[in-house]
């Protein structure tokens, strides 16, 4: 690194002092904090992105969101050349940058760090990230840090995509590496395209009479309100109703994350929706659900992503059954594509049973986009969704050319035949769904175009199984890495003990599952049951988190057991590891020290 670029590193990175006694870690979503704190980071992030750019010889992306957080929160996060999530291997050098304590530190940090991944800096080609914000008002000055960061090295240039979704900034990153056009106006162009060639494909005589045109949509006073706002007019079929399209309180008792999580009615519905078909989005329109207000409540049935998942998965493997054709002709012209669904923990384990009679290849990954992911990318059609909402369907290279050269043979051979309007319709698929990440608005259209296809109300789709009645708790704690799970988050391995306990809870329920996992964005501990009832269902998850907090103080007492958990038979070693983890792991409600913890103990 030469002269000049050091001291314009030192230099900028003066004016983005760290907040003092604030760690920063590059969780599952990128940083995330109250927005106050945020103004070094994401300078740094700036500096991050410009390296990754640079070393990549790519554009990458930077996007500043708190995604369904509280809106005085906000966060940063960088999307790859391939417009996934930024690489897991950098994520170490993401913490200490976003941790150095001053200038210097910082200037040492990205010396080793550009030694030690080749990264050439003098005459290197000409690095560009892509900016982008949610509706957050912090997001304008912390666009502004960003921007200096990415300034700060040199030969890298910002460019500004303004108020944008988090997957229209990743698809925006991919088309662009593909080299293609990657304005807002080509985006939207691209999802209406396909989204018509979709519907033009829609069987005559299908039922579609069955199916109202009509949809509410919750915008979660977010970007993604507003973006549906623009692009519903263009829509043609469909009469959206946009609600909290950003007149409210940003994710205030709206949004996907609190229509899923609480089962009940966002802000502007009301009984007087009862029946009709409504979806949520999240406040970065990175996740979608889908739901019906019950007549006389405020509560909803939730059609979660588990559901969106199984309608694509369905529509999917019909697809690829009527383009392989009948059996006897199978032989010399079909593709035999492997077709994964990806699912995690979450996943209501009806979900996965009915996936399952769909005779269809099912894998668990940690919770996690990237995990996810990177999973679904190993096979020819990969389906990944997470409970909350989130998930797409990635279409790998290899068999997209073959989808291409077989629809041209189909043109050709048997026009308008029903195998040429099923890869007429797979490679619809391919364009409307965001290969990037998953995508409220692409998703949305997608599981619209496939209602019709079915000709299914809500309702129908709804009933494709029933969901087993599951309870999620959260445990506060002081240091969640002292929990360590393993086979993606469903077994305890340390501390020693609690899985065994867990699993003897567990046993007393029909259907009971239950697992504990430590948060990925914040500092508590995880609980999901499931059960045959929901009293069962809350019941263990309950006594699930008290175990949590009774083995815990049980170790504390050494051997003073006090509650159903009490085991007599842990042996004293392990007893002793078990009390290291004390200091870390759990508080009781409503304290905020582990001294105070002890004493309440
Ligand atoms: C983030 C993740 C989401 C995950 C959630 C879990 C991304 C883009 N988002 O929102 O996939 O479900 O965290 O949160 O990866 P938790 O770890 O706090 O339970
Ligand atoms: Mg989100």
């Amino acid at each position: 690194m030469n002269e000049q670029q050091r001291s314009i590193l030192v230099q900028s990175a003066s004016r983005f002092p760290p907040p003092p006694g604030v760690k920063f870690s590059y969780g599952t979503a990128g940083f995330r904090a109250d927005a106050s704190l945020l103004e070094s980071t994401v300078f740094r992030v700036g500096i991050l992105a410009a390296l990754r750019s640079i070393q990549t010889g790519s554009v990458v992306g930077l996007m500043i969101t708190a995604s369904h957080n509280k809106v005085s929160d906000n966060g940063v996060k960088v999307a790859d050349p391939s417009g996934g999530m930024l690489t897991q291997s950098w994520e170490p050098f993401a913490d200490a940058l976003a941790n150095a304590a001053d200038p210097h530190s910082l200037l040492q940090l990205v010396d080793d760090f550009v030694k030690k991944e080749n990264i050439t800096l003098e005459g290197a080609p000409a690095a560009e990230v892509l900016l982008g914000r949610d509706t957050r008002p912090s997001g304008m000055s912390l666009l502004e840090a960003a921007k200096q960061g990415i300034n700060a090295i040199m030969g890298a240039s910002a460019r500004v995509m303004g108020v944008v979704t988090t997957p229209q900034l990743h698809w925006m990153v991919r088309a662009k590496n593909k080299g293609v056009e990657a304005s807002e106006n080509n985006y939207f162009d691209q999802l209406l395209t396909s989204f018509r060639y979709l519907l033009d494909y829609i069987p005559q005589g299908n039922s579609r009479n069955n199916v109202t045109d009509k949809l509410i949509v919750d915008g979660a006073d977010g970007v993604g309100g507003e973006k549906l706002e623009k692009l519903k007019t263009r829509l043609g079929y469909l009469t959206i109703d946009v609600r909290n399209y950003g007149d409210g309180v940003l994710n205030e008792g709206v949004g996907a994350d609190y229509v899923q999580k609480e089962k009940v009615v966002p802000r502007s519905f009301g009984t007087a929706d009862a029946g009709i078909r409504c979806a949520s989005l999240d406040g970065d329109a990175d996740r979608l659900v889908y739901f019906s207000v019950l007549s006389n409540s405020n509560k909803i049935n939730l059609v979660d992503g588990d559901k969106i998942l199984s309608l694509f998965a369905l529509f999917l493997k019909e697809q690829l059954g009527i383009l392989n054709g009948p059996e006897d002709t199978k032989a010399n012209k079909s593709y035999q594509a492997s077709l994964g669904v990806v699912q995690t923990a979450y996943a209501n384990g009806a979900s996965t049973d009915y996936l399952k009679q769909l005779g269809l290849e099912i894998v668990l990954t940690p919770t996690g986009v990237k995990y996810l992911h990177e999973k679904a990318a190993e096979y020819d059609i990969g389906i990944y969704f997470e409970a909350n909402g989130h998930g797409t369907i990635l279409f790998s290279d290899t068999f997209l050319s073959w989808l291409e050269t077989r629809n041209n043979e189909l043109a050709s051979t048997s026009e308008g035949s029903d195998q040429h309007k099923a890869a007429l319709r797979l490679l619809a698929v391919s364009k409307l769904i965001n290969q990037a990440v998953g995508d409220a608005l692409s998703g949305l259209l997608l599981v619209e175009a496939i209602l019709q296809y079915m000709g299914w109300s809500i309702h129908k789709w709804n009933e494709l199984y029933q969901d087993l009645p599951s309870r999620q708790l959260k445990v506060k704690v002081v240091d969640r890495t002292a929990i360590i799970t393993a086979n993606a988050e469903t077994t305890v391995v340390r501390p020693v003990g609690i899985q065994e306990a867990i699993d003897t809870e567990t046993a007393k329920y029909p259907q009971g599952r239950c697992f504990i996992r430590p948060s990925g964005t914040e500092d508590v501990v995880r609980v999901y049951a499931e059960a045959s009832n929901q009293e069962a269902a809350d019941n263990l998850a309950h006594s699930v988190e008290w175990g949590c907090r009774g083995l815990v103080s049980s170790v504390v007492m050494l051997g003073n057991f006090q509650n159903s958990w009490e085991r007599p038979d842990v042996p004293y070693e392990i007893a002793e590891e078990q009390k290291t983890f004390v200091d870390r792991l759990v508080l009781l409600p409503n304290v905020s020290s582990v001294e105070e913890n002890k004493m309440k103990i």
